[in-house]
């Protein structure tokens, strides 16, 4: 691991979990390297001094001529591909890779690669959990949970990984056994030159691929290249040849394969339509992979769903409290609104915003003018929203997420649900997703 330029040096470029786990990898295997990132502090310094003290390690601004000893930069997937000092050693001929690459080129299971701007990590987890009930050794992760190299393992039957559009822009050649992307609807505005660039790089999870998924209700989702590889649809219309679906028979909906009715949709505990299509599309990679139905059957019955996405928290005054802290871009938020909106007899009180990623917010209004009764904005982007929705619902403006609830409840009558889903991320004023739906929960649980 000396800093000697040779055909076979690499760089670790961004010293996160992602990073971290290429080290474990590339010391495992005897590769030489170094690490760079742009932070003074990255997360995983401490670790790596500890684990590994001989590897070279430069932080604070990427300096082109150290990255240019090396012949393949291995890239995290927090950062973008734009960055000056990356194109400046790509340019001098070095390789940009990352972490995804190497993964593909080291399973010896087949790889189910599931990627989409909503839904990834519930789809992936149910393909996990029928995986694991039809009794295959599966390892779940990727842009969920656990780094790719790290579920590498020779006893590892099945891989089912989420995959981002950040990760697929390093992904020169995946080879997935079946790939999707879910849906596309803008997110990442503020790394992406637009929804082309974006989409681009989602679809790069196709290459190489053995099978397809696809959504027949969103055409983004059909791969640019790959004419003639075996594909299989699902969406919520009813379904034909290689086509997941929804059957309805004598008053009752079915998911569907084909010309065979599978199960009562009211078997389901993930509620909202946007859930169906999520089960249908978590059917058709299984069957892709040739897991059984009964076993994906039996896990779709118990599957109850993923903390912060459309989790119920609890109900007072006739009011019910959902925590959908994950639905940090607009398509999500949508889903949500018509998910639940369309559900119930009352209206939703919406409580929205954030940081925007630059997204643009008038796909909202159509759909809040219809189940809203009113929209409670906090955050540094709630202008922005506020702009977009004009005059559709009464608009509340509230100075902390505490004050957001109160605001809230006001707003609520009996039958009504009040619904966290903020279409923005949380960085403005929270560390994360996961403590901006924390919060909530335990603010509401402790409402008297
Ligand atoms: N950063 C720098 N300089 C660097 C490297 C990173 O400033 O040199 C900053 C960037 O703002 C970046 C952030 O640090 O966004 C995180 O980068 P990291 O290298 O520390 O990230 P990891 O800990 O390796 O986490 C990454 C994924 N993060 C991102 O894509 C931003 C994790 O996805 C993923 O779980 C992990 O690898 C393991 O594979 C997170 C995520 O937010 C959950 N993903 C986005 C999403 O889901 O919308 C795409
Ligand atoms: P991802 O990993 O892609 O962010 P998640 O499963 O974590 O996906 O869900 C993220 C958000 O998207 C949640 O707010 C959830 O309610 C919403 N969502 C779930 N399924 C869908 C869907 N099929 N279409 C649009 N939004 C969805």
């Amino acid at each position: 691991m000396s800093l000697i330029a040779s055909d076979h040096f690499r760089i670790v470029v961004g010293l996160g979990k992602s990073g971290m786990s290429l080290v474990r990898f590339l010391a495992s295997r005897g590769v030489s390297f170094a690490v760079a990132d742009t932070r003074e502090n990255p997360p995983e310094l401490a670790t790596l001094r500890r684990d590994y003290p001989q590897v070279d390690v430069r932080c604070g601004e990427l300096d082109v001529e150290f990255l240019c000893r090396a012949d393949e930069l291995y890239v995290s997937p927090g950062l973008a591909l734009a960055t000056p000092a990356l194109q400046a050693a790509a340019a001098r001929g070095v390789k940009l890779s990352g972490d995804i690459d190497l993964f593909a080129r080291n399973a010896k299971a087949p790889i189910v690669a599931i990627s989409g701007s909503n839904a990834k990590s519930t789809v992936t987890t149910l393909v996990g959990e029928m995986a694991a009930a039809a009794g295959k050794r599966v390892a779940v992760g990727g842009n969920l949970g656990t780094p790719a190299l790290d579920l590498l393992s020779d006893d590892i039957e099945l891989y089912v990984m989420e995959l981002s559009s950040f990760q697929l822009e390093t992904t020169n050649d995946l080879g997935a056994e079946v790939a999707t992307v879910l849906n596309i609807s803008e997110d990442h505005m503020d790394r992406y030159s637009g929804l082309p660039a974006y989409h681009l790089a989602k679809h790069r999870i196709f290459r190489g691929a053995r099978q397809v998924v696809f959504n027949r209700q969103d055409a983004l989702t059909r791969p640019l290249m790959g004419e003639g590889l075996p594909c299989w649809s699902f969406g919520l219309s009813v379904p034909d040849f290689k086509a997941f679906g929804l059957r309805e028979e004598q008053g009752e909906k079915y998911l569907a394969f084909e010309f065979q009715n599978l199960m009562p949709v009211r078997e389901l505990k993930i509620r909202g339509a946007h859930n169906q299509a999520n089960a249908l599309a978590a059917l058709a990679l299984g069957h892709a992979v040739g897991l059984p139905f009964d076993a994906m059957l039996s896990s779709l019955r118990t599957f109850a769903g993923l903390e912060h996405r459309c989790q119920w928290v609890r109900e007072l005054d006739g009011v019910s409290y959902y925590n959908d802290s994950k639905a940090t871009n607009v398509g999500a938020a949508l889903a949500a609104i018509e998910g639940l909106g369309s559900d119930m007899d009352g209206k939703l009180i919406l409580i929205a915003g954030g940081d925007g990623k630059g997204a643009d917010f008038s796909g909202l209004r159509d759909s809040v003018a219809k189940h809203c009764r009113a929209v409670v904005l906090m955050g540094r982007d709630s202008g922005l929203i506020a702009d977009a929705l004009g005059d559709a619902v009464p608009q509340i403006r509230a100075t902390s997420l505490d004050d957001a609830i109160a605001q809230s409840r006001a707003q609520a009558r009996p039958g009504d649900a009040i619904l966290l889903s903020p279409a923005c991320a949380s960085f403005d004023m929270f560390k994360n997703y996961e403590e901006r739906g924390h919060l909530f929960a335990r603010a509401v649980e402790a409402l008297a």
